[in-house]
């Protein structure tokens, strides 16, 4: 990619759990991770929730009364203050279901998994925000029938939200950043691939370690410390195309 591409590039950045993690959030896969804790069959698939619904409603609970007490940190806000200077295209992808990007300030955002603040009538998949704990006492804005609300998180077995928007941006990305996901969930651990069969000539991922060989360059350590980095150095590109204009 010539410097004055990079001034216009369009660009398509994906996070996972590892961005959220310094925030005092817990990831999935981690020693202490979420799925240590409880089985995705139990909790994270709608036959769980058929079976269970008071079972999969508490692991959400505590998660959603968990946001209360965690803010966004210097990875977040580095996203959102990209996005407000990027020229080209810009589109943030998140698998997370917390709200940590919204509250840094990122506008042109998509929960491919749902998000925890929200619920969804079984009956006519209508979503609702949600602040507080869904229970027998959680009466449907839809319904006005009570029992009918389900978290509004994608569950394994489910369509993703918004997968042709996403589909449209992969296909006519120039870069794609992935920050904090371990890679082990379709279809969004196979966006990098998507994009470089398209227009992406620069791909790049930041977590603690290398996830994948899919990448052009990485960098590892910490959210909080690389992704200002790594940013920074992208957005450094466009200045110098600017100056080479
Ligand atoms: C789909 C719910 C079809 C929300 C989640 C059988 C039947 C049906 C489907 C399948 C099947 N077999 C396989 C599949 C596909 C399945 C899948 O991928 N399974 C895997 C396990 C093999 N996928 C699906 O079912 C998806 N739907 O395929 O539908 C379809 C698709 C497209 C079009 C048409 C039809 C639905 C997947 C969504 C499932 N829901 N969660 C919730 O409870 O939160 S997935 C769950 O995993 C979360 O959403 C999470 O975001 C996601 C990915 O995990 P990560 O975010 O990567 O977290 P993880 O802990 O794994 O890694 C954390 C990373 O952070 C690590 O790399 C770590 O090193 C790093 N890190 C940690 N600390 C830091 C850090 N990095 C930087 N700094 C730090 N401080």
């Amino acid at each position: 990619m010539t410097n004055s591409d990079i001034n216009k590039a369009n660009i398509v950045i994906l996070t996972g759990a590892g961005i959220s993690a310094e925030s005092g959030l817990q990831t999935f896969r981690a020693s202490d991770g979420l799925w240590n804790n409880y089985r995705v069959d139990e909790v994270a698939t709608p036959e769980a929730f058929a079976l269970d619904p008071e079972l999969v409603n508490s692991f959400y609970n505590v998660r959603r009364q968990e946001l209360q007490t965690v803010a966004p940190n210097a990875a977040h806000i580095a996203l959102a203050e990209l996005e407000q200077k990027w020229s080209g295209e810009f589109l943030l992808v998140t698998q997370n279901v917390d709200n940590l990007h919204e509250r840094a300030g990122s506008k042109n955002l998509i929960h491919m998994h749902g998000s925890l603040k929200e619920v969804k009538c079984i009956n006519t998949d209508q979503v609702f925000d949600w602040e507080g704990d869904i229970n027998d006492e959680s009466k449907c804005m839809c319904c006005n029938d009570f029992g009918t609300l389900r978290p509004n998180i994608v569950w394994f077995g489910e369509i993703p939200y918004e997968m042709e928007k996403i589909e449209r941006h992969l296909d006519s990305a120039d870069i794609f950043v992935s920050i904090g996901t371990s890679g082990n969930v379709y279809p969004a651990a196979a966006f990098v691939d998507i994009a470089k069969e398209n227009n992406c000539t620069f791909s790049v991922e930041s977590n603690l370690a290398q996830t994948s060989d899919s990448f052009d360059s990485g960098y590892y350590g910490p959210a909080t410390e690389q992704v200002p980095i790594l940013l920074n150095d992208l957005f450094n590109q466009i200045n110098c195309a600017n100056d080479n204009m």
